[in-house]
């Protein structure tokens, strides 16, 4: 039995909500500036809402892991300086010190699945870096995909990763990466990464099927679902292409390591681009968290999960 009870704290809308839909904190206090992180917090939750579904927004608060946040706490993740941004091995040490930590799509997953919420929606994911060869920079995100069974909703992950060998470590940790209308891999501001994806899906339905088969089987951990952003935010390769390389080469100089590294380029892209790239990445969270509440009501549709005794 585990004892996650004392550690978990569901907002008044989780515990009465259905088809829950998971947001991550990290995004809003790592991943962009203010204001708009806290417009972007508030406008996913009523994205959601629109669709008949339940926000539940993560984040450690006061020694617990609080899965549905209110205005005041998202508030704090907006604007609070020295908001600890929490993947899987931090979790313990932020809830001992009961510091305030902005969950990273890793920790977010881990909390949902405690929370028995399937369904995740988010921008970016982490991945393997470039250069990752010599540095050992692989996210944490790509094991917790291998374990923890949520289904991730983004727009692949920037090119500031390698791209390629992140579709090839998800193979081998035995994630499904499913197109959603596509069968190229998005990396993020822009639908083309040149990366051919083998699965596709054309409906949440197909989507909430493929994962009630893949845990009825007893296989663990998640499936990433990678939604292009829509049209109209859709940036040319070219251009995102260069802002990154700019943006590695300042990490090189500063010498940049570790966790600080990816926000230290999520900024560093965004000036760069100079805003346009911030009005393509709340366009693409808000779709795709408008495409995991309809991923969340299908799977309620599939009815709950079969665990063969003999496979648990
Ligand atoms: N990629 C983005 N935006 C983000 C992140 C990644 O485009 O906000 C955040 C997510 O929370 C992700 C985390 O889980 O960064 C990955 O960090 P790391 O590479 O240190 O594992
Ligand atoms: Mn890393």
């Amino acid at each position: 039995m585990l004892n996650t009870e004392k550690y978990l704290k569901l907002g008044p809308e989780v515990r009465e909500g259905t088809a829950l839909v998971a947001l991550e904190s990290t995004v809003i206090s790592h991943g962009l500036p203010y204001p708009e992180n806290l417009v972007t917090a508030n406008a996913l939750e009523e994205v959601v809402r629109s669709k008949g579904a339940t926000p539940a927004t993560i984040a450690l608060l006061d020694g617990k892991i609080r899965v549905g946040l209110g205005p005041p706490e998202l508030k704090r993740l907006a604007t609070e300086q020295n908001v600890a941004k929490v993947s899987r091995r931090d979790l313990p040490v932020v809830l001992a010190r009961k510091g305030l930590g902005a969950t990273t799509v890793a920790a977010t997953m881990y909390a949902a699945s405690l929370a028995n919420i399937q369904v995740f929606g988010t921008g970016g994911l982490g991945g393997v870096h470039r250069g990752a060869t010599s540095t050992f920079d692989i996210s944490a995100d790509l094991t917790e995909l291998s374990r923890t069974p949520v289904i991730v909703v983004c727009a692949g992950a920037k090119s500031i990763l390698d791209l390629a060998l992140t579709l090839e470590y998800l193979e081998t940790q035995g994630v499904p990466v499913i197109g959603y209308k596509t069968d190229e891999l998005p990396a993020f501001y822009t639908s083309h990464s040149g990366l051919k994806l083998e699965a596709w899906a054309d409906s949440a339905a197909e989507i909430a099927r493929i994962a009630r088969i893949k845990w009825d089987l007893g296989l663990p951990g998640g499936i990433v679902v990678t939604v292009p952003p829509p049209p109209e935010a859709d940036l040319p390769p070219q251009e995102i292409e260069k802002a990154i390389g700019r943006a590695l080469a300042a990490a090189e100089q500063a010498g940049v390591k570790g966790k600080a590294v990816t926000p230290f380029l999520l900024n560093a892209v965004r000036l760069e681009t100079e805003g346009k790239s911030l009005e393509t990445n709340v366009a693409l969270l808000k779709n795709n968290v408008s495409v995991a509440a309809e991923i969340a009501l299908a799977l309620l549709d599939e009815g709950p999960a079969e665990m063969p005794e003999e496979l648990i």
